[in-house]
């Protein structure tokens, strides 16, 4: 299998770029967020624990997105690999997400890190708040919220995976296009013979 690990703040492009990815390469993509948003949609357990740390923009309990995120592993069968949008989060979710891979003989290969500025970040999810219903997207100060707990939690998980010899940078400024192309150079270099 070949796993990726989309990774950057909020607001980076990584759903964006994972929708492109997946097609690509033909992988099976796994956001945490999708998955936290579809809970949340139907009123769960899980989606109404959950809805309380998004609404403050803070980051959903580590237990419950790794009994999820196995849950879903659990239920593919046959794929090529899996991107992973928008987890691990924290270092305690890159070790469980390496304990579930290796449950299965399978490994990341590659953790792509996606670089944007504070103020694009922000620019792109008030924007995406005009229309997306996303509650964390129309409030600057969650936003700002969301921002911090990136700085403060998730960003050292990029350190988990640098001894490994897995992590790649991508300037996540500029079209689409351009980025995506980034992207695919990227994996292509490290991986040549990578496209489905
Ligand atoms: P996510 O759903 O992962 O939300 P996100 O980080 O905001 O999304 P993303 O980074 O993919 O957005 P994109 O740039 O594509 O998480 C939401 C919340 O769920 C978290 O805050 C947390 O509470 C919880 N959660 C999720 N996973 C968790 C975990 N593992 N552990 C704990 N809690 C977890 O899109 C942003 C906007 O930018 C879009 O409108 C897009 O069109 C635009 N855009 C993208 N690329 C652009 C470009 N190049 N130029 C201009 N605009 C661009």
């Amino acid at each position: 299998m070949f796993n990726i690990i989309l990774f950057g703040p909020p607001g980076s492009g990584k759903g964006t770029q994972s929708e492109k990815l997946i097609l690509k390469y033909g992988l099976k993509h796994l956001s945490t967020g999708d998955l936290l948003r579809h809970e949340i949609s139907r009123q769960t357990p899980l989606g109404l624990e959950a809805e309380a740390f998004i609404d403050l923009g803070q980051l959903v309990p580590d237990s419950v997105v790794i009994n999820m995120i196995s849950s879903a592993l659990d239920e593919q069968r046959g794929v090529k690999g899996f991107l992973f949008d928008g987890f691990p989060r924290t270092t305690e979710q890159a070790k469980a997400l390496d304990d579930l891979l290796q449950q299965k003989n399978e490994s990341i290969a590659l953790f792509i890190s996606l670089e944007v500025c504070k103020d694009e970040l922000v620019k792109r999810l008030l924007n995406r708040g005009l229309t997306s219903g996303r509650s964390d997207d129309i409030n600057q100060e969650i936003i700002n919220a969301r921002i911090e707990e990136y700085k403060n939690k998730t960003s050292a998980v990029a350190d988990y995976y640098r001894p490994f010899d897995k992590v790649v940078t991508v300037k996540g400024e500029g079209t689409i296009e351009e980025i995506f192309s980034s992207l695919c150079k990227a994996i292509d270099t490290k991986f040549p013979g990578s496209v489905s």
